[in-house]
């Protein structure tokens, strides 16, 4: 599917007019250029072996060593979801390097910044906190993690923070997660030649691999992320590369970490630099962020987001980015010899990732780590005297983030008596008709997003509580879905709990790792009662309608596992096979309660995610949804705002907070 229309975003389609004048080639213009190859889009080519490539193509064919459409289909989306698992859980497993350097005094600008989540972790890993300190408990808790992902005997212990139920479908389906590196390990040699053939047999260890990933690297990725840098709370800032600064130093953090960005911010705000920046003739530093580095520092300290995927190669556009710093993830080559056009430093910091061309290198170190954020920040202010033309798109809209489950379950029950029991009451009573989680990338064959804000804007009007993450998060952010005001386009009964609690209609939850935080409030869902007994009885569905990620094909799998159907949209991978395409989607909702679909219209997929939400609430018993039973209120939107307080939310998590 290949959309006439590039972006909806009026700063993305302003710096794309510049790059066109100035002949600069961009991810969309590349892709306009490069068809997408139709065989291994349709995931028929197989090449895990040297006697092919072999591309199945005729009704029939089998590869040189036999393998039919079905196993090929299979072994290709197995070893994506490999790759995505991987991808997260890689990330994870640093994150408890760092703890662990932390407790041992070898991270000294690092401090554990919530040591109730701490404590907890403790718990979930059965780690004793007995007679510790603070310190000594985060090296057990960060050992304890880190042995999570390589455990050669038994079984992920997160896994045991799901419903019963989902465990034991788990157990019988043979796909409980044990370590997510022995799956991924696994994955690659069931699909090497010669090894597994049965279609379904390969999908049983890519669903295995994908829950180790939710329920094991992210979900410990995203709660050391929390113990080290603090759990969010809502916090209001601004999106849109609106957000560059024509008078200041901009520093844009891109990728995945929030490790490095953190010290990052710091350094922005050291007396020394700023003056070296004033020296310059800056009136300051300004840090933003793209993608989902950006919203770790969104989510916890409210650094600006200047965009999604595919802002990065823009953002360089508007000749405003002094220093552009990259670690791990979503990060195109072309930012390399794109960055050679103009001022702008391109620096690598991931010891995992370099990028061949003109950049600077400043390899990440736990032990030096403000030392190299300084360094960043110096680059980027050297280069600052060196811009030539500055085109800022003057576009930014302001957004709440920081919906961790915990800050949820706090703003629907209060500080002493947290809960999800205010959703499930909304849910039985019909006031909200269900959820939905929006999640994953922009991909330039389809209109950058479009997909996300069509979705977005449709389910609200549903009554559908959406929650967001990643690139789709930044996306409403960009629209103005995440500020408070924005229940004014939600459903009568939507937007009752919108004004009675004080939030959003979109709650943005995070990167993609955070997917495990929807897991998380899921599980705290169920347990809560009254709307199932395990997420698949949950009237609730997960969306991904602009994927481009392995990462996104892991997240769909698991969430899947987790017993809440996914729709992804274009491209579907498992189209050269129809019974892989049906196994999916039937055969896991046999095993699971929940399927994958995939479809490619945006409409379509919202009348398909309301068609399961309706079904699952008739299952439960509900009434059926009448969008005319609330909001009764003879207030108006209007005479509301005129009397209505604004709503500020205060940054529970400062920089100096010990
Ligand atoms: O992990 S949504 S494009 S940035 S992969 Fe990448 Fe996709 Fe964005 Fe975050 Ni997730």
């Amino acid at each position: 599917m290949m959309s006439e229309k590039r972006s909806i975003d009026p700063t993305a389609l302003e710096a794309l007019e510049i790059a066109e004048e100035l002949g600069i080639g961009t991810a969309f213009s590349r892709a306009a250029k490069m068809k997408a190859c139709p065989i291994g889009s349709d995931g028929l080519c197989c090449k895990n072996c040297s006697m092919g490539p072999c591309r199945l193509v005729k009704p029939g064919q089998v590869g040189v060593c036999g393998a039919t459409r079905e196993t090929v289909v299979a072994r290709n989306l197995a070893r994506a979801i490999a790759g995505g698992a991987a991808g997260h859980s890689d990330h994870g497993r640093d994150l408890c390097y760092t703890l662990i350097a932390l407790s041992e005094g070898h991270a000294p600008d690092y401090k554990v910044r919530d040591a109730n989540k701490l404590v907890r972790v403790a718990g979930y890993l059965g780690v004793s906190t007995k007679g510790k300190s603070i310190e000594g408990l985060a090296g057990d808790v960060g050992r304890a993690s880190l042995n999570e992902f390589g455990r050669q005997e038994g079984t992920i212990a997160y896994a045991k923070r799901a419903p019963q139920k989902q465990q034991e479908n788990w157990q019988e389906a043979r796909v409980y997660p044990r370590a997510v590196d022995r799956e991924i390990v696994e994955i690659m040699h069931r699909t090497h030649i010669g090894n597994d053939q049965k279609y379904d047999h390969i999908l049983q260890q890519a669903m295995r691999a994908a829950l180790a990933d939710g329920w094991g690297g992210s979900m410990l990725a995203t709660d050391v992320s929390d113990i080290l840098f603090g759990t969010p709370a809502a916090i209001q800032s601004e999106v849109g590369m609106g957000v560059l600064e024509e008078d200041q130093v901009n520093i844009i953090v891109h990728g995945h970490e929030p490790t490095l960005s953190e010290m990052t911010l710091i350094a922005t705000m050291d007396p020394e630099l700023l003056e070296l920046a004033k020296s310059k003739g800056a009136t300051g530093i300004n840090l933003a962020g793209i993608c989902c580095t950006a919203n770790e520092l969104l989510m916890r300290q409210g650094v600006p987001i200047a965009g999604n995927f595919l802002n990065q190669e823009l953002a360089i556009v508007t000749g405003a980015v002094d220093a552009m710093v990259v670690d791990i993830q979503c990060i195109m080559q072309a930012l390399a010899p794109l960055s050679d056009k103009y001022h702008t430093r391109l620096i690598t910091t991931s010891p995992k990732a370099d990028i061949e061309g003109r950049t600077v290198r400043l390899e990440f170190e736990e032990g030096r780590a403000l030392e190299i954020a300084k360094e960043i920040v110096r680059h980027g202010i050297e280069a600052f005297a060196e811009r030539k033309e500055v085109n800022i798109p003057q576009l930014k809209t302001p957004a709440v983030a920081g919906f961790s489950h915990e800050y949820i379950r706090y703003s629907l029950g209060g500080a002493y008596r947290g809960t999800f029991r205010a959703f499930n009451d909304a849910v039985m009573a019909g006031r909200l008709r269900g959820a939905a989680a929006i999640v994953g990338c922009n991909n330039p064959r389809v209109c950058h997003d479009e997909g996300h804000l069509r979705i977005a804007k449709e389910l609200i009007k549903n009554d559908v509580l959406v929650v967001e993450t990643g690139c789709s998060a930044i996306a409403a952010g960009k629209y103005g879905l995440l500020m408070p005001e924005a229940m004014a386009e939600a459903g009568p009964g939507l937007r009752e709990i919108c004004e009675t609690v004080g939030i959003p209609p979109i709650l943005h939850m995070g990167s993609c790792v955070d997917n495990s935080r929807i897991l998380t409030m899921i599980a705290e869902i169920v347990a809560e009662g009254g709307i199932g007994d395990d997420a698949s009885q949950v009237p609730a569905v997960g969306l991904a309608p602009e994927w481009m990620s392995e990462k996104a094909l892991s997240i769909a799998s698991y969430v899947v596992g987790s017993g809440i159907p996914v729709i992804m949209s274009y491209p579907n991978i498992v189209i050269g096979s129809e019974v892989v395409t049906n196994y999916i989607s039937e055969g896991w909702t046999k095993l699971f309660g929940a399927g994958l679909e995939f479809i490619e219209e945006w409409d379509e997929m919202v009348r398909r995610t309301l068609e399961i939400i309706d079904a699952r609430r008739e299952a439960l018993g509900l009434e059926p949804y009448d969008p005319k039973r609330f909001a009764k209120s003879t207030v108006t939107w209007d005479e509301m705002m005129v009397n209505a307080a604004p709503v500020v939310f205060e940054q529970v998590v400062s920089l100096d907070d010990d």
